[in-house]
């Protein structure tokens, strides 16, 4: 422990911490803006500066580590002053019309000003606003030069945490600016959309696209029926949005609000992502039976999952060549959206064009992935809107809706009925765990040897995972499984998806299915949930996740009552000719 002082107050800390995390521990909140938990330090901002008694210059106070006899002052004079002075210089170089911006309410830079009352515009005359360009190119993301304040937070996301690098710093001086290769739309570079530069953005430079107007006309056309369909990870992410503390569990009241938002039908991608693991957990065990007993080399194993579109795009740009380990299954969303305007459509005796097709989702890439040309297998595009988590908390709070008086009801059916299995989808590891679940007992009769189908080893943060099932007492039928270790990997983030792809393509990796996230955490952790996300957030909601799980009666996608009932009347049976048509895909080079 070091012996230091802050603001005169003497106090102890453990060796090793930042006078950031010092003050923090002890509750004086330093403010930052380029500094960010999931990120390196980049120390580039300067408004976390503190004054060390005995030192002629400020220091930043995310950047520098606490030593022995510290005495720390982080709200001197000189320290208010300097810092005052760089929030009103990046004001000056701000498009400040923050009444018309997008984050309005939940800005970083807006509530400091606000903070520091900073009510003069003293430098404006000095740097004068630039001729700054907008790009509304993307269907996820619009990204506002005019808004940026250059601190890096989204390009240090794109390269630590996703590996993917589209954004980059240009220019020197006042001409620095953040932008992508040659400074193309972000939907002409190797973007993924996956958002995550969006919610670790401290302010309206980099924000989704939003349908929100498109979703209220489509409500209010008379003639149109607007169901809608909500994604695992929206249910534990939603309240935080709506001032809930994180890991706040809404399922049923979200459900209610979306009633009362007006929308005809109240449904679950829950019910498609059950659906996705009885398509994708036969096409595993085809593929193996392929590999292991008709020695067929073609068969491309690891087989990975398909379901983030951030992953997809992340493959199809850098492992053009390994497409083949993909599932050919769409994503729940995308398999939804396909069945809403056939199979839906003709049980409720609708006409498919007359169907307004919305889905919540946690991520911005689910905009892009509705929008890819292919996905209107089912004659239409397959989902017309897609709003996230932050989105819908706007609906719900333009309609004056109380959130928390709202009683929680259950999903409208058909397509409403989903299990644990499903809702676990939403945290890394958990399309995983719910293969899992319903693969072994397919193959033995049994339950996975988990105690309460809670398969541990696949869940947690780390980036990378590593678990193996080992098969015994099979049936008849999957003999040829008998004493097999089922070896799985899961990696979330698309730089851990780098590592794993990384050993796939050299051959080392001897796994049979890789769970890829394109998000940290998982879906809870996209780039459409809730502003701001951090480790600590990220697993109070994998905790609320499991919870849900855990209280659910059916926790096992192969007895959704649903999707039996699915396949009795409409598809027949997993991989057939229906399925084939309307819920597998083809990717692109
Ligand atoms: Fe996910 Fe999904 S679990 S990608 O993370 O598979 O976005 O929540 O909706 O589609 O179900 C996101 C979350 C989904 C899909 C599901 C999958």
């Amino acid at each position: 422990k070091l012996n230091i002082s802050i603001n005169g107050f003497p106090v102890e800390i453990a060796k090793g911490k930042t006078i950031l995390e010092a003050a923090d521990e002890q509750g004086i909140k330093i403010p930052t803006l380029c500094y960010h938990k999931d990120l390196c330090v980049a120390g580039n901002c300067r408004v976390c500066v503190v004054e060390v008694v005995g030192q002629n210059r400020l220091s930043a106070a995310c950047a520098t580590p606490v030593e022995e006899g510290m005495e720390i002052l982080t709200n001197s004079l000189k320290v208010r002053n300097s810092r005052k002075h760089i929030i009103e210089l990046l004001l000056a170089e701000h498009n400040a019309d923050c009444t018309k911006c997008y984050r309005n309410g939940n800005c970083e830079l807006q509530e400091l000003a606000s903070e520091y009352k900073i009510m003069t515009q003293d430098f404006l005359e000095l740097v004068p606003l630039k001729n700054y360009t907008i790009d509304m190119f993307s269907p996820s993301i619009i990204k506002d030069d005019s808004k940026c304040i250059r601190c890096q937070r989204c390009v240090r996301t794109c390269a630590e945490l996703q590996g993917v690098n589209a954004l980059t710093v240009a220019h020197k001086g006042d001409k620095m600016k953040i932008t992508t290769f040659f400074e193309k739309a972000m939907r002409d570079v190797v973007c993924t959309n996956c958002g995550q530069c969006v919610n670790h953005c401290p302010t309206g430079a980099l924000v989704e696209k939003n349908y929100i107007e498109e979703v209220w006309e489509a409500i209010a056309n008379p003639n149109k029926h607007v169901v809608v369909q909500t994604a695992p990870a929206v249910r534990v992410g939603l309240g935080e949005e709506l001032g809930l503390e994180p890991g706040s569990r809404v399922t049923g009241q979200m459900v209610a609000a979306l009633k009362r938002l007006g929308f005809d039908s109240v449904l679950d991608t829950d019910f498609t992502a059950d659906l996705t693991i009885m398509e994708e957990g036969t096409e595993l065990l085809t593929r193996l039976k392929k590999a292991l007993v008709d020695k067929d080399e073609s068969v491309s194993l690891p087989m990975a999952t398909s379901c983030s579109p951030g992953w997809i795009k992340y493959i199809e740009h850098m492992y053009p060549e390994h497409l083949e380990h993909l599932s050919t299954c769409k994503s729940p969303q995308q398999m939804f959206g396909a069945l809403v305007k056939t199979y839906y459509a003709k049980a409720r005796n609708l006409e498919p064009e007359n169907i307004v097709s919305v889905s919540i989702m946690p991520c911005t890439a689910k905009k892009f992935e509705a929008y890819r040309p292919e996905m209107h297998d089912s004659g239409y595009r397959d989902v017309d809107y897609v709003l996230t988590t932050r989105e819908l908390a706007i609906l719900i709070k333009q309609a004056g809706l109380d959130f928390n008086k709202l009683k929680p009801v259950k999903y409208d059916r058909l397509m409403g009925e989903s299990t644990g299995a499903a809702v676990i989808f939403g945290a890394t590891g958990g399309v995983m765990e719910a293969a899992l679940r319903t693969a072994y007992e397919i193959v033995t009769g049994r339950e996975v040897p988990f105690k309460n189908l809670d398969i541990t080893p696949v869940r947690g943060m780390e980036g990378v995972r590593e678990a193996s099932v080992k098969i015994e007492n099979p049936l008849k039928e999957w003999a040829f499984l008998d004493g097999v270790e089922l070896k799985c990997a899961i990696a979330h983030g698309l730089v851990n998806a780098k590592t794993v792809m990384d050993s796939v393509k050299s051959g080392k990796a001897d796994y049979h299915f890789i769970e890829f996230m394109a998000c940290p955490g998982g879906c809870l952790g996209g780039g459409g949930q809730p502003i701001p996300t951090n480790p600590e957030i990220r697993k109070k909601r994998a905790e609320a996740i499991y919870t849900e799980d855990s209280e659910l009666a059916l926790r096992k996608s192969h007895e959704n009552p649903e999707v039996q009932k699915l396949y009795r009347d409409f598809l027949k049976e997993p991989l057939g000719e229906v399925s084939h048509h309307l819920l597998h895909t083809k990717y692109t080079k």
